[in-house]
């Protein structure tokens, strides 16, 4: 017969304790993951912001979800930042964003307005639906009426001079001076009346309802240029081109 040593029943105490702990540690990883079970199935997701760069363009039509639209009357449909191009076909006119510059009392166009020149012709070549353009001249009420006159017809024709050179058909093009008669209606200074409009009269096979004049010029006796017929619409690109 065996005695069972100190050191035995101590080894025995050991493993009789280990196994406890043993047992008291798998119930408790048993705990953590119904714990965490539970967690996940009460989880609500996170609301989804209909409209993360809040410029008020929702879903699909917002091209740019992250970037807020800019507002500036140029594609403002799309959801996505932009900078408005300086020459811009409208229904009736081709708008620009600043003045042709011209040296003083001359029908000189400032180099520095060179750029802006180029644009528009790259504008008309790239719009054949457009048939004709008139370049309109308007002065500031500085000087003599008939002087302005003559300076704004000399200054028109140079305009369409410089389209001419750089490709635009010239018989697109119609410039007409008006001298100072026609003031814009919310000018705060004569400067902003010193201006070239260019308004579209044809346009795909048709005329379109544009004033050609103001009535203070036609009173005036301003002379409008003739027009010539409009001529056919450009043929519709092949599908594809
Ligand atoms: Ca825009
Ligand atoms: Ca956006």
């Amino acid at each position: 017969m065996k005695t069972i040593t100190g050191t035995g029943i101590a080894l025995i105490g050991g493993l009789l304790l280990s196994g406890a702990m043993a047992c008291a540690s798998g119930q408790k990883r048993v705990a953590v993951v119904r714990t965490k079970t539970m967690t996940t199935s009460t989880t609500v997701p996170a609301p989804v912001d209909p409209d993360p760069d809040g410029d008020g363009i929702l879903g699909d039509a917002d091209k740019c979800p992250k970037k807020a639209e800019l507002v500036n009357g140029f594609q403002d449909e799309d959801g996505c930042p932009d900078v408005k191009p300086r020459v811009l076909v409208k229904l009736k006119t081709v708008e620009i964003t600043e003045h042709v510059q011209f040296a003083n009392n001359s029908a000189e166009i400032k180099p520095e307005s060179a750029s802006l020149i180029n644009e528009i012709a790259t504008v008309l070549k790239n719009h054949p639906e457009v048939q004709l353009v008139e370049v309109v001249g308007h002065a500031s009420k500085v000087g003599k009426a008939k002087y302005n006159l003559k300076l704004t017809q000399q200054r028109v024709e140079s305009v369409v001079a410089g389209l001419v050179n750089r490709g635009v058909a010239k018989d697109r093009l119609n410039p007409q001076g008006l001298g100072f008669y026609c003031p814009l209606p919310n000018a705060t200074t004569e400067a902003e009346n010193r201006r070239v409009e260019f308004n579209i009269l044809y346009r795909n096979g048709k005329a379109l309802d544009v004033e050609r004049a103001c009535p203070a010029a036609i009173n005036a006796g301003v002379e409008l240029s003739k027009l010539l017929p409009i001529p056919a619409p450009a043929p519709a690109k092949p599908a594809g081109s």
